[in-house]
């Protein structure tokens, strides 16, 4: 299991590590289920619940501001990589685009193939969550979720919806794909919020 790909944290990376956790170098493909394609001139992406319901083209997430993030990625089956590259545009900035309700609690992540995933508005809405249509400066590939994907920092990586086609705001809680599986609600890797009780 070690070895080649998965190696104990260097002393210096060591702090960025949450604990449990193992480096690898490589980047793991962790999906779920066949990988949709999806070409730009029909992709589409919907907001809809406590929202007016809209639809974004493709040319409308590139006509806003673009920019690069380095971040570092986290999945719960205790891989995580340093330094991720990505490029794309701030959920900040298309929510400038989307008033949701005040009754507004949490957010469903909605994707091709299905997959789900939940957050609380608070944690949706951070600056530091972007949509990436770049990985390491090349078109993101279809296993790391192109053409978009979430990536949601803080959290594990499971909350960084591959293929994101929709946002749904909701005024309750409810759970994705694999919070009702076992995952935990939340997720923060921090606090090994791996499984719930
Ligand atoms: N649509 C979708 N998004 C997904 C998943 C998935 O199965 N389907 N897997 C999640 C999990 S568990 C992880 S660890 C990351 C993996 O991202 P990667 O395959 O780019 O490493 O994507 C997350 N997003
Ligand atoms: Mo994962």
């Amino acid at each position: 299991m070690l070895g080649k790909y998965f190696q104990k944290p260097e002393s210096e990376l060591q702090s960025r590590v949450p604990p449990g956790q193992y480096l690898t170098k490589g980047f793991p493909v962790l999906t779920y289920g066949d990988i949709p394609r999806i070409n730009l001139e029909h992709w589409e992406f919907r907001v809809w619940g406590k929202t007016q319901p809209k639809t974004f083209k493709w040319s409308d997430f590139m006509s806003l501001p673009q920019h690069e993030f380095t971040k570092d990625f986290h999945c719960v089956t205790r891989w995580s990589k340093l330094d991720v590259k990505w490029t794309g545009i701030k959920v900040t900035d298309l929510m400038e685009l989307v008033d949701i309700d005040p009754s507004v609690t949490h957010v469903m992540e909605h994707c091709y193939g299905g997959y789900t995933t939940n957050l609380s508005r608070e944690e949706f809405l951070l600056a530091e969550n972007f949509f990436a249509h770049q990985l390491f400066g090349e078109p993101l590939p279809p296993e790391h979720g192109g053409p978009m994907r979430l990536v949601v920092p803080h959290l594990y990586a499971w909350k960084s919806a591959k293929w994101i086609n929709g946002l749904e705001f909701l005024e309750q809680e409810e759970l994705g794909f694999w919070e009702r599986n076992g995952y935990h609600v939340r997720g923060e890797p921090w606090a090994e919020e791996r499984y719930s009780c």
